[in-house]
């Protein structure tokens, strides 16, 4: 079958690759849609230390071919949003309903739980990204990282909820908890940033404020909610004080993933107010605080992680706001690839044109 491998070189390209079937506790999914995410393109440009070569994809929905042995929570036909962190459930995290810190969310050698591997390239075991891989035509995954939706939401749309959707809104929601009335700024206006900007218009927030580089960012932060926008060439921290009377707002947002930019949403936030950090950065990036400045202003610092979800809760509540026209999913597909086309979809990533760019198969 096809799939888009990182290979150890940091190339991308689709490779025939072999799957094995399911084993104790896992599933076969026909993938229908793959979502294509910075971090994907984090581990291409080794910003994300995971192993390559590597099976790329964390962010999708399918339909269930095949159970393993012992699995109970799906059935073949389900229709299922894939979760790039699964839930063990016995975990320090887990047993707190922290399901989004699990302990054994993350596999550092891209094997599946047991250790071993279900995917192959040229007749070698391949890790995949997550537990999942699932920028490919099937995937076998944990039955603890799929989440069962209703089978008429469309899954281009539902794969979206396996990250970047899940984190922005969640981090607007569940991180920040941002309040009714509140201020917000939102420091890049990608996938994430969309999010952010979606969740905090559906948490009431009065004042939106996106930030970003490119105009046509700026144009869809406006589609999805932004009440101002403000171009980040010219000091985004004075024009973000200049539309807060000089305060700064309740909560700001960094969804990029650079230390200077989340330095200027902590400059942008109010006394007392929240600084979030979304994006994913560098390891060898930094955020200083001024140890004075820091205490005096009394702001908060977070970072936030997978929107703080619980994805077998939030999944479907995320997929209820869609239904009821509150969470515009759909508009946040821009444009749809083959799986022949993935290279195009990061080229496009890269160049900032798309909100989502989505491979369907
Ligand atoms: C990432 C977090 C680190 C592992 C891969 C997914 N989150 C969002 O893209
Ligand atoms: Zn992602």
């Amino acid at each position: 079958m096809k799939a888009l491998v990182c290979d150890e070189n940091s190339k991308i390209a689709i490779q025939n690759i072999t799957l094995d079937p399911p084993k104790a506790g896992e599933v076969l999914i026909k993938m229908a849609a793959t979502g294509v995410c910075h971090s994907d393109l984090s581990v291409q440009n080794r910003t994300l230390p995971l192993p390559i070569p590597m099976v790329l994809g964390h962010e999708g929905a399918g339909v269930v071919e095949q159970v393993g042995e012992g699995v109970s929570n799906v059935v073949p036909g389900d229709h299922v949003v894939l979760s790039f962190i699964p839930e063990c459930g016995t975990c320090h995290f887990c047993e707190r309903r922290e399901p989004f810190l699990c302990a054994n969310g993350t596999s550092p050698t891209g094997a599946m739980m047991d250790g071993t591997f279900r995917t192959h390239l040229d007749g070698k075991d391949i890790p995949v990204m997550q537990f999942l891989g699932c920028m490919a035509e099937y995937a076998v995954v944990p039955s603890i990282s799929v989440v069962s939706i209703d089978k008429d939401i469309p899954l281009a749309s539902a794969a979206l909820v396996g990250c970047g959707v899940t984190t922005g809104v969640g981090a607007a929601i569940n991180t920040a908890k941002v309040k009714p009335g509140a201020t917000v700024a939102v420091f890049g206006c990608g996938g994430v940033g969309l999010s952010v900007i979606q969740g905090a218009r559906i948490a009431g927030a009065d004042r939106i404020i996106g930030v970003d580089l490119a105009d046509n960012k700026l144009d869809m932060a406006k589609k999805f909610g932004a009440t101002d926008v403000v171009n980040a060439a010219n000091d985004p921290v004075a024009q973000i004080k200049a539309l807060t009377n000089e305060i700064g707002v309740d909560n700001a947002f960094e969804a990029i993933g650079i230390g200077a930019v989340a330095q200027q949403a902590y400059a942008a936030t109010r006394r007392g107010g929240t600084t979030t950090i979304v994006g994913a950065g560098k390891i060898t990036d930094s955020i200083t605080l001024n140890a004075l400045i820091f205490f005096a202003d009394a702001k908060n610092v977070q970072g936030c992680f997978y929107g703080s979800v619980n994805p077998r809760e939030d999944f479907p509540k995320l997929l209820g706001l869609y239904k009821r026209g509150k969470l515009d999913l759909d508009g946040m597909v821009t444009k749809t690839y083959s799986i022949d086309e993935a290279p195009q979809a990061f080229e496009d990533m890269e160049q900032g044109r798309n909100a989502r760019g989505v491979i369907v198969y």
